[in-house]
């Protein structure tokens, strides 16, 4: 503590320089200043609140998207305490609005785990917004303090009486930090702010979007909270699989000083579903707390069988993959210092939570596999089959593999490969149907751009067993012709980019339902097999236009019918409109112009928001129910940003 107070001694000209330097490297606070960065404001400031519930003085919290886009936060906990700050000789609420880094720091107490990817508190999104509003109700008073660009505009007044307890923050983002839009998504919002009451079961968070009213006239409004946690988390993520086993499996304690949850099932596809959090936050790139899930699960359910005698008659050895397929399950860990690790500061590194989390599974499977013999056959004997399919699929995989890595072995046929061979400037364009390829391929600038023609309707992963992936020769030619290599028996999906031959992937499908459900088809291939692709921002999707719009020598293309509407109506009435079914019916120089060249075209990169969330949409876009797949492909197309 004594070591705090002193940092406490910095002025207040550091705090302003503290500022200054997140307006000017924002991304080193926020991670980007576009969509994804933008959001983050919000989680920032939510993330005080959950921690105010964590500690155990907060119950409710909202979430609103105002009519000018700024969002308010606000939560019934103690308040942000307003009295004068010892060292800094300002109100308490100013030095956490405007100081970076002071947090709720000074509450030692406080059991402060929650926090953004960054952690980095609000008085970053103070700078980043051009105005700010803080509300505290505290001591039956309402205090007030506004800022502009993270300038207080007035020291901290009382404005009233209250009964009630709480803070309250507005904030509108600043237009000249997120150039590209401080337009908020309500399903971002909404996909983040469900998982935080999975992961904080009992807190109620309220969002609602007051842009725009419902049919009855009322404001779009979503409340979530979760009394069974990660149990009701596992249940949502699964929502379009069968379970083969009678309800989730669970545990949740405290081993070493680390509180631990886990929640898991298994369901009768091939996919294996593990998503980790530390802090409340997604640790896409794992660490210590999956290994120690991975350890937990495999001496578990090894030691079972093996008692079992259910692998007497077993010729081969079960081992990784093999307990893990059709698995979907979650481990939620909150450690006090975490490490983040890996490209993307996503993966844990303190080497204590191993253990700590193996033995929480181990002791949970334990006691569940005990108390339901019957589940426990069922989950023993889709391990042996799953270790009977990676049998059978080793020598599908050594094709894969002997192919890919001899460069003698060959490119596929069907690839018409780029003059360029430096992978950082050169493009595939994976085409549907041989006829649209061989349009691209006179289209194209043969210097950096390959062209990859796919028969129709490419294999569906989701319903696949994995042998049956690395056997389809149209998933084997892309492999060989990305240059990528996959990883051992033990985990299939661990990818060998080294010889990644071109870093934009461009996925080119008519514009209509068929060609967005294809497209659909190649972005789940790469979600389950290749996800590191889309991590790394390699894959893209093209837009082709909807109309041609002539009348005369002028002519313009339409990606819209509004564009079209637009266009026609600028060109005074009385023009030719051409449909364009599908790719097929461009030439080659239109295929050029409109969806091509990196001068004029518009390509979608594809980002995972949420990880758990893409799982679920995956699996229900190409699972067994078909009514919410048509529905979602005819409402969403495809889930990308935009990016010149
Ligand atoms: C530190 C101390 C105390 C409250 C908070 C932080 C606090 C911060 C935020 C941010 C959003 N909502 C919040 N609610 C509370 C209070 C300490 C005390 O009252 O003794």
């Amino acid at each position: 503590m004594s070591e705090e107070k002193k940092n406490y001694g910095a002025d207040q000209i550091q705090a302003l320089e503290g500022m200054e330097h997140v307006r000017m490297r924002p991304s080193m606070y926020i991670g980007d200043v576009g969509v994804r960065g933008l959001h983050h404001l919000v989680y920032e400031v939510v993330d005080n609140s959950i921690d105010e519930a964590l500690a155990g003085h907060c119950d409710n919290i909202t979430v609103i998207i105002n009519e000018n886009n700024s969002v308010t936060v606000t939560d019934d906990g103690r308040g942000i305490p307003v009295g004068i700050h010892k060292k800094e000789g300002v109100s308490a609420l100013q030095v956490v609005m405007t100081k970076i880094g002071a947090g709720g720091k000074f509450d030692k107490d406080s059991y402060k785990v929650s926090g953004g990817l960054h952690g980095v508190g609000v008085s970053c999104v103070n700078a980043l917004s051009d105005h700010l509003k803080a509300t505290v109700y505290r001591d039956g008073k309402i205090w007030e303090q506004e800022y502009e660009r993270g300038k207080a505009l007035y020291p901290v007044k009382a404005v009233g009486d209250t009964e009630k307890r709480g803070t309250d923050v507005t904030f509108l983002p600043d237009t000249s930090i997120f150039t590209q839009t401080i337009v908020f998504n309500y399903d971002t919002l909404a996909n983040r702010l469900r998982e935080l009451s999975f992961l904080n079961k009992g807190i109620k968070i309220i969002l609602t979007d007051r842009r725009h009213k419902d049919e009855e006239g009322n404001f779009i409004t979503e409340t979530f909270q979760s009394e069974e946690g990660l149990k009701e988390f596992i249940r949502f993520l699964d929502d379009t699989r069968l379970p083969i086993i009678e309800d989730v499996i669970s545990m949740e304690g405290e081993k070493n000083g680390i509180p631990v949850e886990v929640a898991m099932i298994y369901n009768d596809s091939y996919a294996e579903n593990l998503h980790s959090y530390v802090n409340n936050i997604n640790t896409h790139e794992g660490g210590t707390h999956l290994s120690g899930f991975r350890r937990g699960l495999t001496t578990t359910l090894k030691k079972y069988a093996d008692n079992s005698g259910m692998l007497d008659k077993l010729k081969f050895d079960i081992a990784g993959d093999d307990f893990r397929e059709g698995l979907t399950a979650i481990v939620s860990v909150k450690v006090q210092e975490p490490q983040f690790e890996g490209q993307t500061k996503t993966k844990l590194g303190n080497r204590e939570v191993t253990s700590a989390v193996s033995q929480s599974v181990s002791q949970m499977l334990e006691d569940y596999l005990e108390e339901h013999p019957a589940d426990a056959k069922i989950i023993v004997q889709k391990v042996i089959l799953a270790a009977q399919a990676r049998h059978a699929a080793r020598k599908a995989r050594e094709m894969v593999q002997r192919k890919t890595v001899m460069s003698g072995g060959g490119l596929p046929g069907k690839l018409s490969d780029c003059s360029e061979t430096d992978p950082t400037l050169c493009e595939v364009f994976l085409v549907e149907g041989d006829s649209a390829g061989g349009t691209a391929k006179q289209g194209r600038d043969r210097e950096f751009q390959a062209i990859m023609p796919l028969r129709g309707k490419i294999l569906n992963v989701e319903k696949a067993m994995t042998h049956k992936v690395f056997e389809n020769e149209e998933i084997r030619n892309i492999y060989t012709a990305l240059g990528v290599t996959i990883g051992t028996e033990e985990d299939s999906k661990a990818l060998n980019l080294e010889k990644l031959r071109y870093h934009k992937v461009v996925i080119m499908c008519d514009a209509d339902i068929d060609g967005s459900h294809i497209a659909t088809l190649i972005l789940t291939f790469f979600f389950r097999y290749m996800r590191e692709m889309i991590e790394m921002g390699y894959i893209y999707i093209a837009t082709p236009p909807l109309y041609l719009v002539k009348k005369g020598a002028k002519k313009r293309y339409a990606w819209s019918d509004k564009e079209r509407d637009e266009i026609a109506e600028s060109f005074g009435g009385g023009v030719n409109i051409q449909r364009y079914k599908g790719l097929g019916e461009m030439n080659a120089d239109q295929l050029w112009d409109t969806t091509m060249n990196p001068e004029f075209r518009t390509l979608r990169q594809v980002t995972i928001d949420s990880l758990p969330e893409a799982d679920r949409i995956f699996s229900m876009l190409m699972g067994d129910e078909v009514p919410p797949r048509r529905e979602f492909i005819e409402k969403n197309a495809i889930y990308a940003n935009i990016d010149a």
